[in-house]
């Protein structure tokens, strides 16, 4: 199987953790923003621009919740979708997470002069790629403003979307259960993990974070802050018990 990524996505990360779990191999072809939907549209005959996309012999396969799907039915891996609610949250932290935690980092490193060349100069990203980036960082940065509507009064409405979010998840662990779905991990903990960990940013993640340190003094203080409440602990908890888990038969 290929994985077309822009690496650093948490979408991709998602699929990433359910690949590594499985124990399926998979090549990871990487690609800088702007240059990533020359593929993806190629691959998708020009219905689909985003990241990830599984290529798995002739099936190409957008979108990380359907690549989710795929692992379970035609790879058996029954345990991503075995508690009756997981596909519903799974779904939920898609929309309610993915595109607000990502619109208010940006937001918060932009702020703190973050290098849009250093973020997307992956390892896994071939090196003519790498040696376009510095001339090219400028217009992605243009291009991340403009797609994610990254502003200040976005990323606000973004903060308070996600952090509702967290309450919703620090609810529903309260009575003690280990996964947000009871007893066993889920689809549901790796999309709500994956999709935290920009404002978490948890060892272990699948590819190169920005360091909290070079973060700058404000965006430092953020990551804290979420560190600190018990969605935050949560997902810090199953990055350091789960997400490098040998893989075994589920
Ligand atoms: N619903 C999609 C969202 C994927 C997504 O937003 N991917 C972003 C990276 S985080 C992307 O590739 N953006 C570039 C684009 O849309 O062309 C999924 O679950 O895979």
């Amino acid at each position: 199987m290929k994985l077309v990524t822009i690496s650093i996505s948490h979408y991709v990360e998602k699929v990433k953790w359910a690949l590594h779990r499985a124990a399926l191999s998979y090549t990871e072809e990487s690609h800088i923003p702007g240059l990533h939907a020359l593929i993806t549209l190629w691959h998708t005959q020009g219905r689909h621009r985003a990241t990830p996309v599984l290529i798995d012999g002739d099936q190409v396969i957008p979108d990380s919740t359907a690549i989710l799907a795929h692992l379970t039915t035609k790879y058996g891996q029954k345990w991503l979708y075995a508690p009756a609610d997981a596909l519903e949250l799974e779904e939920r932290f898609d929309r309610n997470i993915g595109p607000h935690t990502r619109r208010f980092i940006y937001q918060q490193l932009f702020d703190s002069g973050l290098s849009v060349a250093d973020i997307f100069a992956q390892d896994v990203v071939p090196a003519w790629q790498k040696a376009l980036l510095p001339l090219v960082a400028p217009v992605i940065k243009e291009g991340m403003i403009r797609d994610m509507a990254i502003h200040p009064l976005a990323a606000e409405n973004s903060r308070i979307t996600f952090e509702k979010e967290f309450e919703f998840v620090a609810d529903r662990l309260r009575d003690g259960r280990p996964y947000l779905c009871g007893d066993q991990l889920s689809a549901a903990d790796l999309a709500f993990a994956a999709l935290s960990a920009p404002v978490i940013l948890p060892k272990g993640y699948g590819a190169r974070l920005p360091d909290p340190d070079d973060a700058g003094p404000e965006a430092k203080a953020v990551i804290e802050k979420y560190r600190a409440t018990p969605a935050g602990q949560f997902v810090l908890r199953l990055y350091r018990e789960e997400r490098q888990k040998p893989a075994k038969n589920y």
